[in-house]
């Protein structure tokens, strides 16, 4: 299977988790995000994402894009370990955590949406990181609140094994410290952290020990 991915783009570090977890081994393409004016743009990935975004993959003739979609998918045909609870509720608390990082604070802090802000709307960088923190710290202020109730017990955002919720937490954690938000005070985030730390399906999953990483 070719994994098309970014080292520090954090759909894609959600997927490399997954199919860490897993123990699935991906054919690696390097889709640069600046170089070359974005690879992302250009015609040939544009015809394997036409959204130009990484992650995606390619299984044979069939093409998958949307990090969620993509370990939901790996997760059908590769049951175990599972990524999402048994029980009804559980998972379909995992999925809304999931979603409140993947479709409500990501994408403001995605590299079109603060190019446009610093290019077409005249921002500078000092702009562009203050927007950032305040979506990001207002969003995972709010998955603190979500993981202060949620209806298992960790030490795992998904429960007692690690899973879908921790897949996309993880990621925006690395995010929210690039950004320079203060998370230091979220207990609950911060020891899903730690608990992931101890893993290495997260460790090797990080940006910093991707072949194409510039850490
Ligand atoms: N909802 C998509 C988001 C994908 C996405 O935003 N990818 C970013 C990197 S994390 C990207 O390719 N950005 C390129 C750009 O903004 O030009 C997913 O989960 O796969």
């Amino acid at each position: 299977m070719k994994f098309y991915g970014y080292f520090r783009s954090s759909s894609a570090y959600r997927c490399r988790i997954a199919f860490n977890l897993k123990g699935v081994q991906t054919d690696f393409a390097s889709v640069h995000l600046r170089r070359e004016g974005g690879q992302q743009k250009h015609p040939d990935y544009r015809s394997i994402n036409p959204q130009a975004l990484v992650p995606a993959v390619k299984d044979g003739d069939f093409v998958l894009t949307q990090s969620l979609a993509i370990i939901e998918w790996l997760d059908e045909i590769h049951p175990h370990p599972p990524l999402l609870p048994s029980n009804v509720d559980e998972r379909a608390w995992v999925r809304a955590f999931a979603q409140s990082i993947a479709c409500d604070i990501h994408p403001l802090q995605n590299l079109r949406v603060l190019d446009y802000l610093k290019t077409e709307l005249g921002q500078d960088q000092h702009a562009a990181d203050l927007w950032c923190r305040r979506w990001i710290g207002d969003g995972l202020k709010a998955c603190e609140a979500l993981l202060e109730r949620r209806p298992f017990k960790g030490p795992f955002a998904n429960g007692d094994r690690p899973g879908l919720a921790d897949i996309c937490l993880i990621p925006q954690l690395f995010s929210a410290d690039r950004f320079g938000v203060e998370i230091s005070e979220l207990k609950h985030l911060n020891a899903v952290r730690a608990a992931c730390e101890e893993l290495e399906a997260f460790a090797a999953a990080h940006p910093s020990r991707q072949p194409d990483s510039e850490a």
